[in-house]
């Protein structure tokens, strides 16, 4: 239950509202192993547009069963057997969801266990931060079964592994898990306990936060990645001009003036 989202649009989606704003978005084809149909990536539309002006603190993205996602409903492009121009049609909805999440100004943590593969790793590297555990594992399987990536893993896969590594993982299929998958950059965090309980742990963090400052970490950061050094330079500057003079800040402002705010210490 939430009362900031209408929860009853949602088929594919179990949201349930937590504390401060925080909303468990959970992908529900546990039997399909959350495999992203159409109808699921026009449900992820409809969620991302909303949630930005919803008054939505923090999302963590999980899904349900022993897997977070097995990307492309297989099946079901199988079963409709797509012209060039539909499939088009339908990469760019998936663009339109993963954008809305990436841009859209509030934080996404994503919950990954068991499979994280295809278009599951591209909805995960959509999220701002991920959070992985002994069962996560990684994988591009596109290549073998005789696909390419259509939901912008040449763009946010990249941009986590680096080119070389992307390319290896949809030539060979490489899988990667474990702390391997933490140092090349897949996955911020990895616990030996429960991804979810992290994840829900870190939203909480990310929700104390204010909602404006938020949003520019979740949306200006990766505009700016689009720009170039001077026009990133640019913008950042308007951004702070906006972000840092804000109202709310004023009160966290007076209390590190006067002492009472946390201070910045390393980790005991
Ligand atoms: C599916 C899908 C799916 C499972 N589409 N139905 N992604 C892949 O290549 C990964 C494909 N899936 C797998 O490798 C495995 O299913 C898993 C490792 C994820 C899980 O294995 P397992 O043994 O637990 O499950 P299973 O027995 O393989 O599947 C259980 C059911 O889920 C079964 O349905 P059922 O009705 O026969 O019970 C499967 O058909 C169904 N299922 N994965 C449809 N992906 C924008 S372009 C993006 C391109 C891509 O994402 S390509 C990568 C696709």
């Amino acid at each position: 239950m939430t009362t900031l989202i209408d929860s009853s649009r949602y088929a594919n989606l179990d949201i349930t509202e937590q504390d401060n704003g925080v909303l468990l978005v959970t992908l529900n084809r546990a039997a399909k192993r959350n495999a992203l149909d159409s109808a699921t990536i026009e449900e992820l539309v409809d969620f991302f547009t909303a949630a930005p002006r919803a008054g939505v603190r923090a999302i963590v993205l999980a899904g349900s069963g022993d897997h977070f996602c097995a990307g492309l409903d297989l099946v079901e492009h199988h079963r409709e057997d797509r012209s060039p121009a539909d499939f088009m049609h339908l990469c760019l909805r998936w663009h339109e969801a993963f954008n809305k999440m990436e841009y859209g100004g509030v934080p996404i943590i994503a919950a990954l266990k068991g499979a994280v593969v295809g278009g599951g790793l591209e909805l995960a590297s959509a999220a701002h931060i991920r959070v992985m555990d002994n069962t996560t594992y990684f994988a591009l399987p596109e290549g073998q079964r005789g696909l390419f990536t259509g939901g912008g893993a040449t763009i946010r896969v990249t941009d986590l592994v680096g080119k070389a590594r992307m390319i290896d993982m949809m030539l060979t299929g490489r899988v990667y898990q474990g702390t391997e998958a933490v140092n090349i950059g897949l996955a911020q965090y990895h616990t030996d306990g429960s991804s979810l309980d992290m994840a829900l742990e870190l939203a909480q963090k990310a929700a104390e936060n204010l909602p404006l400052s938020n949003f520019a970490i979740c949306s200006a950061v990766s505009h700016m990645r689009n720009m170039s050094a001077m026009d990133a330079a640019y913008a950042e500057a308007v951004v702070a001009g906006v972000v840092n003079t804000q109202p709310d800040a004023r009160a966290r402002l007076a209390a590190f003036a006067d002492k009472s705010a946390a201070r910045v210490r390393p980790n005991s």
